[in-house]
């Protein structure tokens, strides 16, 4: 498609509605249903979560009060007693979703696994057996460092079950960051594979759990190890157990820890802007709701469908929409371990063909690398199962939206764009595929009990089409409850970034957006210092610590430049000590630096040596001249806080 078509579409606001066909089976049916739905929660949130809780899960013991509300503290559903696993597995055994695939699982080399509810049921309750061997009791937090294999999933469920709350370190993260968080997390236990495939090559993760626990994180006892990749790896006696071995052993019969609604279920490490992952905290009975009614309603979830998400459970999509909010739905969840890559550019197309996929979320900067691989790989398979397609991670341009639509949907798929976060625990601004017209590039309405706006720095609601701040004014019971740890930090970052004048908290999480006439939101970007690289958030000052901590560097400064698919990449700024030449292979040895302190997901596109940075007269570097200078843009705006405009120079002429 040209730009002129784009910008055509774009020009008349076009609108894509869903077939009638679609709307006629779906949820919810249209607009009207979505505006009753909306209302009635906002006008009386209590009872909307109330009668879904009731009638959607289920629980050992009714909860004494529905929502308290300490701002920022809330507490759903507390004095119920519930548990995530129950709802997900147990539930389903008495009809006939007992027999029905839950967990569809294709490998990277090609060999695959289809777990039944029943089956998928067994080997979680081994599982959790074998951690509760392992010395592991309700409370006790567990650190699960994994490839994408069902035993990911698996192993999420298990700790569930025994109310032990996990906190999965997604597998790309380093060995040192993976001993911070469970070191922040206080993990007793790890469990992880000898390895997974990653674009045809083997990912060492237990050679990495042992350096980290080489290097700190005391309070591990023991390391439960998966098979995966079948290389040599090194166990230590009396720590480390193969899960092979402990399956042979333990019992198939667990039942179901009665958690508080209000007890912790997983800790998710998140970045933020300064150089600490933040512990995001979610609890049971809220998060269950939330992640199962969403799930439900914006997938349209019905027994018949292969649904896919292909994020990773290392990440918050995964935790919501690939395990929980669809195994609570008793639907079909696909897991997928590779990735397109150039020796197998069309093996998406492959899996949706093979499983007969009809429903598929996916995020625009996957979206744009398969626009770059060629519309000949959709091309060549059969792609009519699907009925509704998804992007999350970022905001996609019209550009991809209309591609994703047109080769990939046929032209026929309703496309829901989520808008959410780490924090938020599921989807807050979102189409309803069956109701909600859609424009490319907009995350349209808010979810039914979520009451967003976008306001000023004093929060007051910005005049429609000029933008501002993305800011949620209720409590919903998916929210994140609180750092962990650190409930100052929580109440600090997310709650008192703005004060409004009428003194009631509003969240805020580091999004701008506009609204449109219609009421449509359209997320512009983070407009703090956080770095959106491929759907991945990382701080500009955990990039900026993991390189001030080589001794070569004297400061650094971190920017995000625009790149046409991972939507950012790094851009880092660097002095170095006294009498130091800056080299290539310096500039080399610093982004293995980075790559050894965080992640290879880390890895500046870019150092650029200068010896000084532009700061304002305070001392705080302008990052925001960086950012133009790295996206070799002219630099505008403001710079008369600059203190030294000499560095603007330099820093051209390097
Ligand atoms: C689910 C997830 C959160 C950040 C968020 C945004 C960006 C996510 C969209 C989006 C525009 C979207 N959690 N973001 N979804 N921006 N449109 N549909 O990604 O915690 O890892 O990231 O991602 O900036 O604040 S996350």
């Amino acid at each position: 498609m040209s730009q002129a078509t784009i910008e055509s579409i774009l020009h008349e606001k076009r609108l894509f509605h869903p077939s009638e066909d679609f709307s006629n089976r779906a949820h919810i049916k249209n607009l009207d249903e979505y505006r009753q739905l909306y209302d009635r929660a906002k006008t009386d949130p209590e009872g909307f979560w109330e009668e879904l809780a009731e009638t959607e899960l289920h629980w050992f013991k009714k909860w004494e009060r529905v929502l308290d509300w300490q701002p920022p503290f809330a507490q759903w559903f507390a004095g119920g007693k519930i548990n995530i696993s129950y709802n997900c597995l147990d539930r389903h055994l008495n009809g006939d979703r007992k027999d029905k695939p839950a967990l569809i699982w294709e490998g990277e080399p090609g060999d695959s696994r289809i777990f039944t509810y029943a089956e998928l049921h067994r080997e979680v309750c081994q599982m959790a057996n074998a951690i509760k061997e392992l010395g592991v009791k309700k409370g006790d937090r567990v650190g699960i460092y994994m490839p994408m294999i069902p035993s990911a999933a698996i192993a999420m469920l298990a700790c569930a079950r025994i109310g032990a709350p996990h906190t999965v370190v997604f597998g790309g993260f380093s060995a040192e960051a993976l001993k911070d968080r469970l070191e922040d997390a206080e993990a007793k236990l790890v469990i992880t594979a000898d390895g997974g495939w990653r674009k045809d090559a083997i990912v060492p993760l237990k050679d990495q759990v042992d350096k980290a626990l080489e290097a700190g994180a005391p309070g591990v006892e023991n390391v439960l190890v998966v098979k995966r990749t079948q290389q040599e790896i090194s166990m230590q006696p009396g720590r480390d157990h193969w899960w092979h071995d402990l399956q042979t052993r333990v019992s198939a019969d667990c039942p179901a820890e009665e958690m508080d609604s209000e007890d912790m279920l997983f800790i998710l490490y998140t970045s933020g802007t300064t150089g600490k992952p933040k512990g995001v905290v979610h609890t049971t009975g809220g998060y269950n709701l939330y992640t199962h009614v969403t799930s439900k309603w914006i997938f349209d979830l019905r027994d018949d469908d292969v649904y896919w998400c292909t994020a990773d459970v290392g990440w918050i999509t995964g935790h919501s929409y690939i395990v929980y909010g669809p195994l609570s739905n008793g639907a079909t969840t696909l897991m997928y371990e590779g990735a397109p890559r150039a020796s197998n550019p069309g093996c998406l197309w492959d899996v949706v063909q093979k499983y007969g996929v009809t429903i598929f979320y996916t995020a625009p900067t996957a979206i744009r690398a398969l626009m770059k691989l060629g519309e000949q790989h959709p091309d060549a398979r059969d792609l009519s199962s699907l009925r509704l397609l998804g992007t999350v991670g970022e905001p996609i341009n019209p550009e991809a939206w209309m591609w994703y639509h047109r080769v990939i949907g046929g032209g026929k798929c309703p496309i829901v764009d989520t808008w959410w976060q780490t924090e938020t625990g599921g989807v807050m601004i979102t189409p309803l595929p069956g109701a909600t017209p859609t424009k490319p590039g907009s995350c349209t309405l808010p979810f039914p009990g979520i009451v967003a706006d976008v306001v000023d720095a004093e929060g007051e609601p910005v005049t429609d089409e000029s933008g501002g701040y993305l800011v949620v004014r209720q409590p919903w019971p998916g929210m994140m409850r609180t750092v962990y740890g650190d409930p100052d930090r929580f109440r600090r970052t997310y709650w008192e970034y703005l004060r409004p004048q009428d003194g009631n908290p509003i969240y805020f999480a580091g999004d701008g957006a506009r609204k449109d006439e219609e009421g449509y939101f359209w997320v512009m970007g983070r407009v703090d210092d956080v770095i959106n690289v491929a759907g991945h958030r990382l701080g500009t000052m955990e990039v900026e610590s993991a390189l001030v901590s080589h001794p070569a560097v004297a400061e650094a400064a971190v920017v995000g430049c625009p790149h046409e698919v991972k939507g950012e990449e790094i851009v880092a700024f660097v002095t170095l000590k006294e009498d130091l030449d800056a080299s290539e292979e310096l500039e080399n040895e610093l982004k293995q630096h980075v790559v050894n302190e965080i992640g290879a997901l880390a890895r500046p596109k870019e150092i650029r040596f200068t010896e000084e940075l532009p700061k304002t007269r305070s001392g705080k570097i302008m990052r925001r001249l960086l950012r133009s200078l790295a996206s070799g843009e002219e630099i505008s705006g403001d710079t008369s806080t600059l203190q030294d405009r000499g560095v603007l120079e330099k820093l051209r002429g390097g």
